[in-house]
């Protein structure tokens, strides 16, 4: 029988995952067994409800493996908030995440997707945009979170929810302060953490439980899941929270990634995965402080987390974010254009690059590896 001409294209990605410098800061590689399970045969199956109320005959097993799922991120996280892990996607978590507290029309209070926030904070082309009020707070001259901007717009705006996280932002995020805002105006705290999961979950950034009403998260960034969503929220919210994800915003669960979501979080309880988070953070401080040791502007002067952006307008002003992901991809380095802050470029074009180093930890890169990466790229920078 001929073999579908798919796996001759699967053939060529691999070879590109195994040969190129993976940089795009929200991707990472995950492990045989997380692959045995999402490529399983619980791909076969429809489990449309929850664990002991599903809307299809034979589920036993599925009620047992979302059970576990669950307890085991509970257990990643320390923590007794509930958890869906049916989400298909960040995207779809933070929808549900909304319409879990929200109704269509209130306002919400976050960071744009200009100044580091993501497109579900509110993008007006976005459904977040469409659906909310929007209203967002500012980073200041040197690209940390204003918090006193937060708290002036929270004052004005009234928000009824206010949005901590984001997709571009190299720092700390100050959850307390967070907290302390939105509940001096009777705010709801939402958490998006699918860039720092891993490091809540690795002891490497202060974490939002406790803290936050709602919490969603991506699993396949830091957390080194497979591709998919999270939410947990206060035991109080638990229900409002299943209905919105089923039937709310979703059909039937991916159960083969929920098997996969499973197998992510055993291995974020072990050691390694501790040791791994703390490589991370090392390594991404030691290539970002070789591109300031190079003269490159740095969006707040440095990184806390796995990630940091490079505005390319101080220092080649003829360069933008999308030539030099352009360029940098046909020398076999992957990385994506990015905002800076007040970025006089747009979008589509930028003035900056993100850069994170969670993927080539995973491949065992060190500090000495990503200095030589980020030679190799201000070699090729330099030489548009
Ligand atoms: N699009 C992802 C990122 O690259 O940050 C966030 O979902």
């Amino acid at each position: 029988m001929q073999q579908s001409k798919v796996f001759s294209i699967i053939e060529k990605e691999q070879k590109r995952q195994n040969e190129d410098i993976e940089l795009i800061a929200s991707e990472n590689f995950v492990s045989e067994d997380v692959m045995k399970a999402v490529g399983s045969c619980l791909t076969n199956k429809y489990t449309e409800g929850y664990p002991g109320n599903r809307y299809y005959g034979g589920c036993v097993y599925y009620d047992e493996l979302e059970n576990y799922c669950r307890q085991k991120w509970q257990e990643v996280f320390k923590t007794d908030y509930h958890v869906n892990v049916q989400p298909h996607s960040g995207s779809s978590a933070n929808l549900a995440a909304y319409m879990t507290l929200l109704k269509p029309g209130d306002t919400i209070l976050s960071m744009s997707l200009t100044n580091g926030g993501h497109l579900t904070h509110g993008s007006s082309v976005n459904f977040s945009g469409k659906l909310f009020n929007f209203v967002f707070y500012d980073v200041d001259g040197n690209g940390f979170i204003d918090y006193e901007d937060v708290a002036r717009k929270a004052r004005e705006y009234r928000p009824a929810l206010i949005l901590a996280g984001a997709s571009a932002y190299s720092r700390i995020i100050d959850f307390r302060r967070f907290s302390d805002i939105a509940r001096s105006v009777g705010a709801y705290l939402m958490v998006d953490m699918a860039h720092i999961a891993g490091l809540v979950a690795g002891g490497e950034h202060p974490s939002p439980f406790g803290l936050a009403d709602i919490i969603s998260t991506t699993t396949h960034k830091t957390l080194r899941g497979p591709r998919g969503g999270m939410v947990f929220c206060r035991p109080e919210y638990a229900k409002k929270l299943d209905s919105a994800v089923f039937p709310g915003t979703q059909g039937g669960s991916l159960m083969h990634v929920i098997a996969g979501k499973a197998v992510a979080a055993e291995e974020a309880l072990r050691p390694e995965f501790k040791q791994y988070i703390q490589a991370v953070v090392r390594n991404t401080k030691a290539m970002c402080g070789r591109f300031i040791e190079l003269g490159y502007s740095v969006v707040t002067g440095g990184t806390d987390n796995h990630l940091f952006l490079v505005d390319l307008s101080k220092t080649h002003p003829n360069v933008s974010g999308k030539l030099a992901q352009d360029v940098l991809c046909e020398h076999g380095i992957t990385l994506n254009k990015n905002c800076v802050p007040n970025d006089a470029r747009g979008p589509k074009e930028t003035s900056g690059v993100r850069i994170g180093c969670a993927a080539m930890t995973t491949k065992g890169y060190n500090e000495k590896d990503f200095i030589a990466v980020a030679d190799r790229i201000n070699e090729i920078i330099s030489a548009l």
